[in-house]
């Protein structure tokens, strides 16, 4: 899969096993954004020329296969900037026009700091109270404090589909479940579940589903919304500006229909045409397979460091619902300076708080080391990343 992936012609050494962060882009993606620039360039929905209607025609199309690849009709796919500021627009439109004095908003510990501040800036906004599902001694969301966080009172549920930092897939149809019998709304942050399952809106019966194109081999800066019709209908706009409005005079303005609605401005024209590529690319992969892949990969380095690394302390229990992401806590070795080692060796893996410092402070840590292994990986770059952990520790230990 390697060959699929021109950075790693430009650097033959690079082992990158930092896909939870960003995914690398296959070949067909940058292309479609360079053929784009080189004879298609036009703003969309304005022009009355053919180079700005076939800008539009690329650029709905790209709409079109998305929503039909995630079963959502295309007025509920959203282009946003990512996974941020989708759930930002739920959390204000939605918390304006859903969220009353006294609700409750439940969330997880696990949660990426994106998923997390937009709610807190809603709650005080509107008078809510926000609660956390905790996780079991195993690092798995406590489905039977869930059922009790849950109540009458709850008006959103918001998760994460997949965890950034442990890489467990949450149990999101029982959580939906369990919002629906109280009449709460859903949303799921799919921003690491999009690269790894298949997901279906309708069977998931989420009523909004996030997620970005840089994380899925799309480009950055250009990701999904995805909302329920008439939730969408009933929310009020997120900014204002061209493309958003039906009529404006200098006294007011009316709404456009959606998924204008919420789309202010020129778009991300490229991105969103290169998005649907990366769709179409992660259409033609076998899914499935590749979560085994990754499975495989992150099992074998949890055997290696438990057979090899007594002071390396595993965060995360491998299993079935789970993405393949290792991460790690050294006992002496600051999570920095083993990335720092990495690097020397062109190995790339992510240290810090991973934007979630709630949840490391559930781990009782500051930071960890994580690896996260993607399509283009193989068992050598395991053996890469250890021979570098054997080098952290000659430098540290001796
Ligand atoms: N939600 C989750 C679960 C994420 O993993 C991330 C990014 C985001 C939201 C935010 O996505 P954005 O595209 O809007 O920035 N996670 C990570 C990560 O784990 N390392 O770097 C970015």
């Amino acid at each position: 899969m390697k060959a699929l992936f021109p950075i790693f012609n430009s650097h033959p050494a690079l082992v990158y096993l930092d896909s939870n962060a960003t995914s690398q882009k296959p070949q067909a993606v940058i292309e479609a954004i360079d053929q784009y620039y080189r004879s298609e360039n036009a703003n969309v929905h304005r022009g009355v020329y053919q180079l700005s209607e076939n800008a539009t025609r690329i650029f709905e199309e790209s709409r079109l296969r998305i929503a039909a690849y995630i079963n959502a009709e295309s007025v509920e796919v959203i282009f946003t900037r990512g996974t941020t500021e989708a759930i930002n627009i739920v959390a204000q439109s939605g918390g304006q026009a859903f969220l009353r004095p006294g609700d409750e908003i439940v969330l997880t510990v696990c949660e990426h700091h994106s998923n997390i501040v937009p709610w807190q800036i809603a709650a005080e906004r509107h008078g809510v109270t926000i609660k956390y599902i905790p996780l079991t001694a195993d690092r798995r969301l406590d489905l039977e404090a869930a059922r009790e966080l849950i109540t009458a009172k709850t008006r959103m549920v918001s998760l994460g589909h997949v965890s950034n930092v442990l890489g467990v897939i949450h149990p999101v149809r029982e959580i939906i479940a369990m919002a629906k019998a109280v009449g709460a709304l859903t949303m799921l942050d799919g921003a690491q579940g999009i690269p790894h399952l298949k997901v279906d809106v309708k069977e998931l019966d989420c009523d909004f589903y996030a997620f970005s194109g840089h994380k899925a081999f799309g480009p950055t800066g250009i990701g999904v919304l995805y909302g329920k019709k008439a939730l969408l209908n009933a929310m009020p706009p997120y900014q204002g500006g061209g493309d958003m409005i039906e009529k404006v005079t200098l006294q007011g303005s009316t709404w456009n229909e959606l998924p204008s609605k919420f789309e202010a401005g020129t778009p991300h024209i490229e991105g969103a045409i290169g998005l649907g590529v990366a769709i179409d690319f992660l259409k033609s992969l076998p899914l499935e397979k590749l979560l085994a892949h990754d499975q495989h990969l992150g099992r074998l380095l949890t055997q290696k460091l438990r057979e090899e690394f007594p002071r390396v302390k595993i965060l995360v229990e491998p299993g079935e619902d789970w993405v393949g992401t290792v991460t790690i806590v050294h006992e002496n070795i600051h999570p920095h300076d083993l990335a720092a080692v990495c690097d020397s060796d062109n190995i790339a893996i992510r240290a810090g708080h991973h934007c979630a410092q709630p949840l490391m402070e559930v781990l009782g840590v500051t930071s960890t080391a994580r690896v996260s292994p993607g399509l283009y990986n193989d068992e050598a770059d395991i053996e890469r990343f250890l021979a570098a952990l054997r080098k952290a520790e000659k430098l540290f230990l001796s």
